[in-house]
């Protein structure tokens, strides 16, 4: 549900102040403690920042999508490990529930998701399931009224904190591919469920990414997600809806490397002059200002018509796949235009620089995008 316009302008002006004065300064220690401070944790708890897209009713602030992404792009000036804190809770880990979950799981575990007191995370990837996401192999066999869950699952974001998550599984071995796939909401206590040690990664360090083991977990038949076989069309929906977020945060983080850059080439002098003086600069910054104009104007677009009922599985992934091959056009930039500066760390842009990376893969590399996009308009005829 939307909001009044004033109240959405108060809330992105407040979210653009909790970036820029308590999250920026952070940014660094961070990146090097690979930890996010507890008091800030607090902090987003507060702004309601957990619960921007669960619904009112539930204690959340319900946004809808354009609002979402509006708030996106503005945590998107900053290191994209504070958004990932939060970033599960609004998308990936709590989607399945408020789509496809009954009243009673909805009133069991959606106002914790909202408050932050339930951290979320979305068990989908596993070692030989990541792309080909229809081929998990985490079986979910029927015993009684409970599910027995055996099976593992790969690089889940904030596996570590999380208390709940959505688990993809095969509840039929003989249907292979999506449709033998089926949603279960997994609280992180029940008994054979464990949680690996925190991967090291090229970026994004403070957001943590782990593996999950199922061994023997009983779970009970009321904490199925949707129907039996229905999993996969879970998954997939969420996915449509979490790669629009990304591709917000991806035009954020532009944001943000452009105003450095300018900020940046305004200063820094070379030939008696500031480099931002001179047009192979200018092209540079003209090219990452045009990119990150356009990604937002098809998110935005694309968000408008997902608010207004259409489907947009195409326009979404088409949006994820330009705005995070964007923001890595654009942080290289970024790094050329600071030049010796761009490679050393006390500036920050080799951070953002690793930090992007990801973005082509996550949520859908950018190669499922096209074959997404790909499939779609060859449906349509074009
Ligand atoms: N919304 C609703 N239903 C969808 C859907 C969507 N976005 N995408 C697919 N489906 C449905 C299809 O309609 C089909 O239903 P029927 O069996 O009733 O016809 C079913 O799901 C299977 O679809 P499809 O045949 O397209 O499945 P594929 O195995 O070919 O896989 C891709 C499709 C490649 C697009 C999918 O596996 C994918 O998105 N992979 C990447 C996953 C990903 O993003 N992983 C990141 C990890 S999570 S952070």
């Amino acid at each position: 549900m939307a909001l009044d316009a004033e109240t959405r302008d108060q809330l992105i002006d407040t979210v653009r102040r909790f970036v820029t004065e308590r999250l920026r300064p952070l940014e660094a220690q961070v990146s090097e403690t690979d930890a996010m401070p507890d008091d800030v944790v607090a902090e987003m708890k507060e702004l309601g920042l957990f619960g921007l897209s669960i619904p009112a009713e539930y204690g959340g602030l319900d946004l809808s999508m354009e609002e979402e992404c509006l708030v996106a792009v503005e945590l998107g000036r900053t290191s994209p490990a504070f958004r990932s804190a939060f970033g599960t809770n609004v998308g990936i880990g709590s989607q399945g529930l408020v789509m496809f979950g009954t009243d009673e799981q909805k009133a069991k575990y959606l106002p914790g998701i909202a408050s932050g007191d339930i951290i979320t995370s979305f068990a989908l990837t596993e070692p030989e399931a990541g792309s080909d996401s229809a081929s998990v192999q985490t079986r979910a066999t029927k015993d009684g009224d409970v599910y027995v869950l055996n099976g593992s699952k790969r690089y889940i974001t904030n596996a570590n904190k999380a208390h709940l998550f959505t688990v993809m599984a095969r509840t039929d071995p003989n249907k292979p591919g999506g449709g033998g796939v089926s949603a279960f909401l997994v609280p992180r206590d029940l008994p054979g469920l464990s949680v690996g040690k925190p991967e090291k990664k090229m970026g994004q360090q403070g957001a943590h990414i782990c593996d999950v083991t199922f061994d023997n977990v009983r779970v009970p038949v009321e904490n199925r997600l949707g129907a039996e076989g229905e999993g996969f069309k879970v998954a997939m929906q969420v996915l449509d809806r979490g790669r629009l977020h990304i591709s917000a945060v991806c035009v954020g983080v532009a944001e943000r490397l452009i105003t450095d850059c300018v900020a940046y080439a305004s200063e820094r002098k070379q030939f008696g002059q500031a480099i931002s003086q001179f047009q192979l600069v200018q092209g540079m910054i003209a090219d990452c200002k045009t990119e990150a104009l356009a990604a937002k104007a098809l998110t935005m677009e694309t968000a408008r018509k997902r608010d207004a009922g259409q489907g947009v599985t195409m326009e979404a992934a088409a949006a994820k796949y330009f705005a995070s091959e964007m923001v890595g056009r654009v942080a290289d930039k970024a790094v050329q235009i600071f030049g010796g500066a761009g490679y050393v760390a006390d500036y920050g842009i080799e951070r953002f620089y690793r930090d992007v990376r990801i973005f082509r893969i996550y949520e859908g590399t950018s190669q499922i995008q096209q074959v997404v996009i790909a499939r779609e308009t060859l449906k349509r005829g074009g």
